[in-house]
C-alpha cells in the first residue's frame, strides 16, 4: 500500500485543504509523544532547558540577516494582515529559530559563567515548499524539536553533536526500527551557516530514496560573528584585565528531527494490508479481541478480555479491549492489521474452556496459543521479537540495496536501478555539482547523503568515480526525498 493511502487508512493523518498541511491524529501524536518521551529525558541529562520562543519574525530581521535567508526566502511565509488592514510591515512565520532566538543569546551571554547555555524548544516550523507535498515527509507545517547550544569552546561543541546525533540513531533504529547511517554531509549539502554538519541517513528501498532522518549542525562561530555573540573567557589574560573588545566569539550547534521520522517509519515498514507499528512507539501494542460464536456466554468472555487487558497494563504494556458490538471478529481483526497494533489476542469459548488465548502478530501473521497463566511473559517475549525483526528485515532490505561503485558507468546503471550508492570521492563541491547536473532528470538528480562515520577501507590509489582525480572518503549517493 503506498504511503498516502496508509497514513489515510491507519487514521494517522487527515487531509486537510491547505495542500502541504495535515492534520496529525492521536495515532500520530502518541507516537511523537513516544519518542519526545525518550528524547527530551535524554536531553535534560545533557543539562537541555526548555523554552518557547515567538512564532514571528520581524521583516526587519530577515532584512539584517539575508545572508541567512538567502536561499530559503521563497519558502517563507508571510503575515501581511490583521482583520483588514495591512500591517505596516509584514511578519514572517518561522522557518527555523536562529534570527529569533540568537539576538537574545547574545543579550544573556556575558561572561563564562553564562556558558554553556542549552536551549531546547517543541514546536511547529513552516515552509512553504512549491515542490510536490508528501504526508508527513515533506509538508508545509511540520513539528520538530529544535536544540541550540552555546558553548566556550570547540571541544565542548565537537562532542555535543555526536552525543545528539547517537540520540537521533537510537530513535531511528531502536524505537523506529529504522536502520540508519551517521556520517558527515558533503559541503553542497551541509547546513550553509554552519561549519559542518552531521546526519543519521535512511534509505527507502520501495521508492530507492534515501532520506535525511534528523541533523546535528556544529555552527562554529559563524552565527556568533553575524550576532556579536561574545563572552569574556576567563582563560583569556587580556580579558582578565577586562580590555575592551578582547572578549571572544562561543561555539555554537543546532540539531533537529521533526514528524518525517513517523513518516519513514510508516514507508519502512507498511506493507499491503497497512500500517505495522514497532512495537516499542506502538500506541497500542496489544489488542483483545472477544470472538463471539454462537450462543458463547458473552458475559464470561469479556470478563477474561478485561482481566487480560489489566494484567498486561499493570505489566507496563500498552493493551486495549475491542468490545464493540456493532462490528465483526473478522472487521476488527482487518481494521486493527490496517493500524498496524504489533498483537492481536482473540479469545472465545474453547479458549476460555482451554484457559488458553490465541496471539497472532501483525509482521508475520503467525498464530501461537498461548496458556493464560504465563501471558505477561509470552507477550513481552513476542513484543521483543517483533522489535528486533522489524529491524532486522529492514536492514537487510536495506542492505540489499547497497551498491558499491568505482566508475561513472556503474554510479549510473546504479542510478537507474534505485540503489544505495556508496562510491570513493574526492570530495569537491564542483564535483558534486557536475554530478547533479549530469543526472538530472524526471525522477531529480543523485546528490550526497553523507559520508558514513563508518568507512571501508580506502586503498591506496582509489580514484572519484565522477572525477577521476584522487579519492578522499567513500560517500553514499542516491536520489533522495
Ligand atoms: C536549515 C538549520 C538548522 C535549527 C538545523 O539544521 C537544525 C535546527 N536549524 C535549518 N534551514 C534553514 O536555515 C532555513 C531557513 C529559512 Cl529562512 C527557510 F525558509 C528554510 C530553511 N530550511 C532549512
Amino acid at each position: 500500500m503506498v504511503l498516502r493511502e496508509v497514513v489515510v487508512n491507519s487514521e494517522i493523518i487527515e487531509y486537510n485543504d491547505i495542500s502541504g498541511c495535515y492534520i496529525l491524529r492521536p495515532w500520530a501524536m502518541e507516537i511523537w509523544e513516544l519518542l519526545k518521551e525518550f528524547f527530551d529525558a535524554e536531553i535534560k541529562k545533557l543539562k537541555l532547558k526548555s523554552y518557547y520562543f515567538p512564532l514571528f519574525i520581524t521583516e526587519n530581521v530577515v532584512q539584517k540577516k539575508k545572508d541567512h535567508f538567502e536561499g530559503f526566502a521563497p519558502e517563507v511565509a508571510w503575515v501581511t494582515k490583521t482583520g483588514n488592514s495591512e500591517l505596516e510591515a509584514p511578519i514572517a512565520i518561522r522557518p527555523t529559530s536562529e534570527t529569533v532566538m540568537y539576538p537574545y543569546f547574545a543579550k544573556w551571554i556575558r561572561s563564562h559563567r553564562n556558558l554553556p547555555l542549552r536551549c531546547n524548544q517543541w514546536c511547529s516550523v513552516v515552509r512553504w515548499e512549491c515542490s510536490n507535498p508528501i504526508p508527513l515527509i515533506r509538508s508545509r507545517e511540520f513539528l520538530w524539536q529544535e536544540g541550540h547550544t552555546v558553548f566556550a569552546t570547540k571541544e565542548e561543541s565537537d562532542e555535543e553533536v555526536l552525543h545528539i546525533l547517537e540520540l537521533y540513531r537510537r530513535i531511528y533504529e531502536e524505537f523506529l526500527a529504522v536502520p540508519v547511517s551517521k556520517g558527515r554531509k558533503s559541503e553542497v549539502e551541509k547546513f550553509a551557516g554552519g561549519l559542518y554538519t552531521t546526519s543519521v541517513e535512511a534509505f527507502i528501498p520501495n521508492t530507492g530514496r534515501g532520506i535525511q532522518a534528523a541533523t546535528s549542525n556544529c555552527l562554529g562561530q559563524n552565527f556568533a560573528k553575524m550576532f556579536e555573540i561574545f563572552f569574556e573567557d576567563e582563560n583569556d589574560p587580556a580579558q582578565k584585565k577586562k580590555e575592551k573588545n578582547k572578549r571572544s566569539l562561543v561555539w555554537q550547534n543546532s540539531w533537529a528531527y521533526t514528524t518525517r521520522s513517523i513518516g519513514v517509519m510508516v514507508m519502512t515498514h507498511g506493507d499491503d494490508k497497512g500500517l505495522v507499528l514497532p512495537p516499542r512507539v506502538a500506541p497500542i501494542q496489544v489488542m483483545v479481541i472477544p470472538d463471539p460464536l454462537e450462543d458463547a456466554d458473552m458475559t464470561a468472555i469479556k470478563e477474561v478480555c478485561e482481566t487480560i487487558v489489566y494484567t498486561l497494563s499493570q505489566a507496563g504494556i500498552r493493551a486495549d479491549l475491542d468490545a464493540r458490538e456493532n462490528y465483526t471478529p473478522e472487521w476488527k481483526h482487518s481494521h486493527w492489521e490496517m493500524k498496524g497494533v504489533p498483537l492481536r489476542i482473540e479469545i472465545d469459548v474453547k479458549d476460555l474452556a482451554n484457559k488458553q488465548v490465541r496471539v497472532v502478530r501483525r509482521d508475520n501473521g503467525a498464530k501461537v496459543d498461548i496458556p493464560s497463566t504465563d501471558l505477561v511473559e509470552h507477550v513481552q517475549v513476542l513484543l521483543d521479537r517483533i522489535q528486533d525483526s522489524l529491524f532486522e528485515t529492514a536492514k537487510q532490505k536495506r542492505d540489499a540495496c547497497i551498491e558499491v561503485v568505482y566508475t561513472w558507468d556503474e554510479f549510473t546503471a546504479a542510478v537507474n536501478d534505485k540503489k544505495l550508492i556508496l562510491a570513493p570521492w574526492c570530495d569537491e563541491e564542483e564535483v558534486e555539482k557536475d554530478v547533479r547536473a549530469r543526472t538530472e532528470g524526471d525522477l531529480g538528480s543523485a546528490k550526497t547523503l553523507c559520508a558514513p562515520f563508518d568507512q571501508p577501507d580506502l586503498v591506496e590509489g582509489t580514484v572519484c568515480f565522477a572525477s577521476g582525480k584522487p579519492a578522499k572518503t567513500w560517500s553514499f549517493w542516491g536520489r533522495s526525498y
